[in-house]
């Protein structure tokens, strides 16, 4: 699975993106935004840092961290929070927990049949995300 997860990842599913969004506190106008675009993923690994990159037409987000070792993350750009991030493995998953002011914050990746799935979660709610590999890239 980790050698699987890296590349470019162009999302080709996206449920409960809305409800996630509400969930975090976007406002209306920027969930408007949001929805339409075309989310990439471009995972890298170097030596045992991960860095992850949501990227987009409207704006881009990056996150590096090492699995075991929590981090302090800022979401600029998304919803403006300071978090206290720690990623794990779960078997194939690839887990985050985001403790801070939103309960039940985190996200889990794994890669299944050449797709790349995300889960959000917020507070209850659960956006599901699915990528396929960018070949061109
Ligand atoms: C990151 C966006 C919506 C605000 C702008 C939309 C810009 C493009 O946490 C995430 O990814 C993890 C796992 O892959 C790694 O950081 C999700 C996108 C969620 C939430 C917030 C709308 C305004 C979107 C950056």
């Amino acid at each position: 699975m980790p050698a699987g997860i890296c590349g470019t990842w162009d999302i080709i599913s996206n449920v409960n993106f809305e409800g996630y969004m509400i969930a975090l506190g976007i406002s209306p106008y920027l969930r408007k935004i949001a929805l339409k675009l075309k989310l990439k993923k471009v995972i890298e690994q170097h030596g045992d840092l991960y860095v992850v990159k949501t990227v987009s037409a409207f704006r881009n987000y990056t996150i590096s961290f090492r699995v075991g070792q929590e981090f302090e993350e800022f979401t600029q750009g998304l919803d403006n929070r300071h978090v206290k991030s720690l990623v794990t493995w779960e078997g194939n998953k690839l887990i985050c927990e985001q403790i801070g002011e939103k309960r039940n914050r985190g996200w889990a990746h794994w890669v299944e049949d050449d797709k790349l799935h995300l889960e959000l979660y917020c507070e209850g709610e659960i956006c599901k995300q699915v990528f396929k590999k960018n070949v061109a890239e």
